[in-house]
């Protein structure tokens, strides 16, 4: 074992150089890539209903989905139509002076010449991803395992990645499951670099971060970077702002919203849309595209979720369940605890402000993946949108991805640290009701919550896992 494990530091740093190489062909743009001169992107405060039908005349594309918290919306517009909200009085800021020009300098800057770069100082396309999953395998033999949960609508395979330190081996009793997934939507790439580096950075400090040992030790990381395929591509040969998935849906009309076509909540027009040319399209039924049914599918096939993190961009903020709703979710203490320890270990590591709240921080969003995860799982899921605030929106330039990694990086740190497993009924304290709880579900066996090694049996070793988490009698 300690020979291996010298094995896996030495190659850490290789790794940097050969996923350089492994990288696709630089980034050309293809002739028919959709250009968006002259157009901008503004913040704009609605004094009603009216200014947002007016905006939705303006725009077809929304870059929020609905007022934050604030009250405000993000929207892509043609500079001329500046002087239309001027002339309704519309209140508004510029974000983005000029679409187009963000564009152009970031294409310039990913065009730089390969050589000498390491993986993570660019984003890498469809293939480029798949090859590093490839590279983080070969370097890491024993710790990752490549899957494949099935194919996309225009069939691109949804690839992901299992990472464990092997203590049992992959394939043997399998350890709780945390799920991180990234890009349901197209265009925030920055979520396929953070799952990426958060992973990265775990494997090559397993021998000198205890926490990052402890991490792979005790659970098993399942990693979607690529959860809609179709879309990437898409951004990368032809839109660079597309959101949704690439399922033909009229003569004009395409996509899918990936994280509106889930089942909890699905079909409410309060967070979604019935119209097929909306960005937030629920689609038909829920679960009716190929890249929702496989990630459920597969979470399905896991013996114990117990965490999840769905990741977005932009604006900084970890949302908690419910999105499709207001009320408080069961546990709401315990998720609480949790959710602003992430918040508070990202300020301290990396200096971003994240906000941790529900749906009031935001806006409301039906049939989203964490609301089915913690729905139907029970897990602790929650949306993290990454940065920035507006300034660049989803065309983050590189130099983000190394510092937005690292937020990522203390997110998921955090939240594993502070998952209570000795807190089986989920009210924030241990103490006898946990006891109870836990005792009499054990023996009448009407419930898998018992099965806390996640081998899909409740036995003996279940009890021994809970008595000892409940010896402690606190939460971390
Ligand atoms: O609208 C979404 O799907 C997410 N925002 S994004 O800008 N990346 O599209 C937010 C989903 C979670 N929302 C709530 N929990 N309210
Ligand atoms: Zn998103």
């Amino acid at each position: 074992m300690q020979k291996f494990l010298t094995a896996v530091t030495m190659s850490a740093a290789a790794l940097l150089l050969l996923a350089g190489n492994a990288l696709a062909a630089p980034n050309t743009q293809p002739a028919e890539m959709a250009r968006f001169d002259g157009d901008v992107v503004v913040r704009v405060q609605p004094r009603g209903d009216a200014d947002l039908r007016l905006l939705e005349q303006l725009s077809d594309d929304p870059w929020t989905c609905g007022p934050s918290a604030t009250g405000a919306v993000d929207y892509r517009i043609s500079r001329e139509q500046l002087a239309t909200l001027t002339l309704h009085g519309v209140p508004f800021s510029v974000l983005i002076e000029d679409v187009q020009a963000l564009l152009d300098a970031d294409l310039a800057e990913r065009n730089q010449p390969f050589e000498n770069r390491a993986y993570f100082d660019t984003y890498a396309d469809y293939t480029g991803v798949s090859n590093y999953v490839n590279t983080l395998v070969a370097t890491y033999p024993g710790f990752v395992a490549r899957i494949s949960l099935g194919n996309s609508v225009e069939g691109r395979e949804i690839f992901g990645m299992r990472v464990t330190s092997p203590v049992p081996p992959i394939g043997g009793v399998r350890k709780p499951v945390v799920v991180l997934n990234s890009l349901q939507h197209a265009r925030e790439w920055i979520t396929v670099t953070s799952n990426l580096y958060t992973t990265t950075e775990l494997l090559s400090k397993y021998n000198t971060d205890a926490a990052a040992k402890s991490i792979l030790d005790q659970y098993e990381l399942v990693i979607i970077p690529i959860t809609n395929p179709d879309g990437y591509v898409y951004t990368w040969t032809n839109n660079r702002l597309w959101r949704k998935n690439r399922r033909v849906t009229g003569t004009s009309t395409r996509g899918i919203d990936l994280n509106r076509n889930w089942s909890v909540g699905w079909g409410l027009s309060s967070g979604s849309s019935g119209s097929l040319s909306s960005d937030t399209y629920r689609g038909p039924s829920p679960f009716s595209e190929p890249e929702t049914q496989v990630l459920r599918n597969y979470m399905l096939g896991v013996p114990k979720v117990v965490a999840h993190i769905d990741l977005h961009s932009y604006s900084q903020l970890i949302l908690r369940t419910w999105g499709y709703q207001y009320a408080d979710p069961i546990g709401l203490a315990s998720i609480n605890r949790i959710g602003s320890a992430m918040r508070d270990s990202v300020a301290a590591t990396t200096g971003a402000a994240y906000t941790f709240g529900g749906s009031e921080i935001l806006y409301l969003a039906s049939g989203t993946a964490p609301d089915w995860v913690f729905g139907t799982l029970g897990a602790f899921s929650v949306t993290a949108e990454l940065r920035d605030t507006g300034t660049n929106g989803f065309v983050l330039p590189t130099s983000f991805i190394v510092p937005t990694g690292n937020d990522v990086l203390s997110m998921v740190k955090t939240m594993i640290q502070k998952l209570c497993r000795a807190d089986f009924n989920k009210d924030n304290v241990v103490d006898d009701s946990d006891f109870v709880n836990f005792a009499v579900a054990y023996e009448t066996l009407t419930t898998n919550a018992c099965d806390l090694t996640g081998d899909g049996i409740t036995d003996d070793a279940d009890f021994v896992v809970f008595a000892a988490a409940y010896e402690q009698l606190i939460c971390p």
